[in-house]
């Protein structure tokens, strides 16, 4: 089995990831080296910057990823930010915020890989949906308790990992890499 190294400090992100890769035979470890997330404009730069800085540590085959949140009722917001708002405003200040607002959303993820003398590469995938008027009774992964996903009735928190892991922003851009990575041999 293939061993990469994600380099992510988010636990969440990481089984995701792990489950996905997993059907392509790809082993995902966690690299616990901290990334200092620069301020970028867009999850493609921040991605690849991620996985720069950790490469320079490791030295092993990884990936890094970045993902942002974008409501239709603002510009650019949260965006590459996400992590910033939902950790001072919680779901109940983005409720807050879209009242009586255009509630369209999606999620953007770019995943970067980096293998030692290997040339970087990047992979995008998103997510439509919209931002629901309450949170769900089951609470999860940041704006998961809140977004439901185009074509559900419910949020990503109240869907099974395989429901979500079927159509995420993720699950889509992690698809694609695996793809890449398998016809690559
Ligand atoms: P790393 O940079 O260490 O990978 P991070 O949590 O800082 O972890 P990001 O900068 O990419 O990651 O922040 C994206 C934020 O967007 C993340 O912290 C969550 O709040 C949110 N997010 C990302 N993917 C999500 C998902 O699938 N469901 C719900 N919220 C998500």
């Amino acid at each position: 089995m293939k061993e990469i190294f994600f380099a992510t400090s988010n636990y969440d992100k990481f089984e995701e990831a792990k489950k996905i890769l997993e059907k392509y035979g790809i082993n995902l470890l966690k690299s616990d080296i901290e990334v200092i997330e620069k301020k970028l404009p867009t999850e493609k730069e921040t991605a690849i910057d991620k996985a720069l800085t950790a490469m320079q540590r490791l030295q092993k085959s990884l990936i890094a990823e970045d993902t942002g949140i974008y409501f239709e009722a603002f510009q650019n917001f949260p965006g590459v930010n996400a992590s910033f708002i939902f950790k001072t405003i919680g779901y109940e200040g983005v409720l807050r915020l879209l009242e009586g607002k255009n509630r369209k959303a999606f999620f953007r993820t770019t995943i970067a890989y980096y293998e030692p003398n290997g040339k970087i590469v990047n992979f995008q995938g998103t997510c439509n949906g919209e931002i629901a008027t309450k949170p769900s009774k089951e609470i999860s992964f940041d704006y998961d308790t809140i977004f439901i996903p185009e074509g559900h009735k419910k949020t990503f928190s109240e869907l099974t990992k395989e429901e979500k892991a079927k159509i995420s922003h993720r699950a889509q851009a992690l698809e694609k890499f695996a793809k890449w990575l398998t016809n690559k041999k």
